[in-house]
């Protein structure tokens, strides 16, 4: 691939402003598992990896990286890395196996002494509460499709923020609702599985709900972390001039950021063009109560940011940036490629300069209703070799991180294009090599090398790179307080 050299990490160190958080992120399906033990129910992700033909390469989550047994050493890695906060996801159904009802106490330990042990390394826990894995249970009855499981999940967020409210720094409500309601109810490349287009939409308005009276929980147990949510942002312009590509372009940048970002930040949803209305109709017709619940107060706002979108009118493409889908060839648009940049293993296109520009209209569009901003996911997968006998040289993943490091420090800096935006944070996309959902073990993101079937961890030239990154941080920031 074709990127350019990013910036040092001497450079880089000198553009965090104070109190600036370098975390990574992980997800509990991806990571954990031990499906199956400690009284954890099966969940949405589980049912969609075991029909055949939905996962790439066949891989199964059941171990993925055994994170459930090896949460130490991960923890010591970390440790190592000299991250100052690791944000990781709650499995709903190892709390609540079938979604409802009173808190398995096994579940609820694993990540109590997760918690603890964070702590005790010296590394702020950030909580992420729904990382899509839906209990089967709640699936079953129609899952986010279903306005009861809006209801359903605050009483899990009550369960667990009576528990670990005391301890958590940070609270995610929702990972990318977009990927669920759209990749997951629209075009069936991940679970549930649904193909249902448009009307995919009541997912969006139950999981904004869902969201809204999760931080009413949250607030109501008295648990003293921040909260916030992360949203999948993907800037999106139109690949010509025409009409058509604009309205499609406008259409697209409504499905995939504005139905979330707008309830989340100003109450309501977005007024779609006339004539792609009746697409968008069920969100319209949302009450205001609903509304209000949505619209919570929030700490922060993160984002997830990974790639910029360039849209043209009419179907023709059977791929989605998480697979191929046939469902999308039934739509009145697709994705056209970006010639001018490199791409990741993904063939996402690498335009660390759109992240600033990103923020730049998030400024623009909310104004003093976008709270401080928490970059909550951001990395790369390149191809990479199932086995390693030493440090992978993983170059690309080094440029990429500090690409988009540079653009966003240097954006939300002093004249910087987004100087009027608080950024708070970049976590990392991700600690370890994982089960990437669709994608199995095909595409690694880890700053860590996992062999799937050795099991060994095994640090990538990026981890040393972030490592130096945060100690040149630290020494910078002894040098400035001796
Ligand atoms: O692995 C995912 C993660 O679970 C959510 N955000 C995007 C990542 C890369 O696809």
């Amino acid at each position: 691939m074709t990127v350019q050299a990013g910036p040092t990490v001497e450079h880089l160190a000198g553009l965090f402003p104070a109190g600036f958080i370098l975390g990574v992120a992980t997800a509990a399906f991806q990571i954990e598992g031990s499906l199956d033990v400690d009284g954890r129910g099966p969940s949405s992700w589980d049912a969609f990896a075991e029909k055949p033909g939905t996962i790439t390469d066949g891989a199964s989550a059941a171990v993925a990286c055994d994170h459930y047994n090896r949460s130490g050493e991960d923890i010591a890695l970390m440790r190592e890395l000299g991250v100052d906060s690791y944000r990781f996801s709650l499995s709903w159904s190892r709390i609540q196996p079938d979604g409802r009802g009173p808190a398995n106490e096994q579940g609820l330990d694993f990540y109590d002494r997760l918690t603890d042990k964070l702590l005790a390394a010296g590394i702020s826990p950030m909580a992420t509460l729904f990382h899509w894995d839906t209990p089967l249970a709640l699936e079953h009855d129609g899952g986010w499709l279903s306005r009861a499981t809006a209801g359903r999940f605050a009483d899990y967020v009550a369960l667990v923020a009576a528990r670990l409210g005391d301890r958590i720094a940070q609270w995610v409500t929702l990972n990318e609702p977009v990927s669920v309601a759209l990749q997951g109810y629209g075009l069936g490349v991940h679970a549930p599985g649904r193909r249902l287009l448009f009307d995919a939409l009541p997912a969006v308005h139950h999981q904004l709900l869902g969201h809204g009276l999760a931080v009413q929980a949250i607030r109501a147990a008295r648990a003293i972390g921040r909260i916030g949510v992360a949203n999948m942002h993907a800037p999106v312009s139109p690949a010509g001039a025409g009409f058509k590509d604009g309205l499609m372009a406008t259409t697209f940048d409504l499905l995939v950021n504005r139905i979330f970002a707008d309830p989340l930040l100003t109450g309501s949803y977005p007024t779609p063009p006339l004539l792609v209305r009746p697409w968008f109709k069920v969100l319209g017709n949302a009450s205001d109560d609903d509304m209000r619940v949505i619209h919570q107060p929030l700490d922060f706002y993160g984002v997830n940011y990974y790639y910029p979108v360039r849209i043209a009118a009419g179907g023709g493409t059977h791929s989605t940036p998480a697979g191929d889908s046939e469902m999308m060839a039934k739509l009145p648009f697709h994705l056209v490629p970006f010639p001018e940049y490199g791409v990741t293993g993904f063939g996402w296109p690498v335009a660390p300069d759109h992240l600033g520009t990103l923020l730049r209209s998030l400024k623009d569009r909310y104004g003093q209703a976008l709270p401080p901003v928490m970059i909550t996911e951001s990395g790369a997968s390149f191809p990479e070799p199932a086995r390693v006998t030493g440090t992978l040289r993983d170059q690309d993943r080094i440029e990429y991180l500090a690409g988009h490091l540079g653009h966003v420090l240097a954006a939300t800096g002093p004249g910087g294009i987004a100087h009027d935006v608080e950024l708070l944070g970049y976590y990392v996309w991700t600690l370890l090599d994982n089960f990437e959902w669709a994608a199995g073990f095909s595409q690694r993101f880890g700053l860590v090398h996992v062999d799937f079937e050795t099991l060994q961890r095994t640090p990538k030239e990026s981890f040393y790179w972030y490592r130096s990154l945060s100690r040149a941080r630290r020494s910078r920031l002894r040098g400035q307080t001796a």
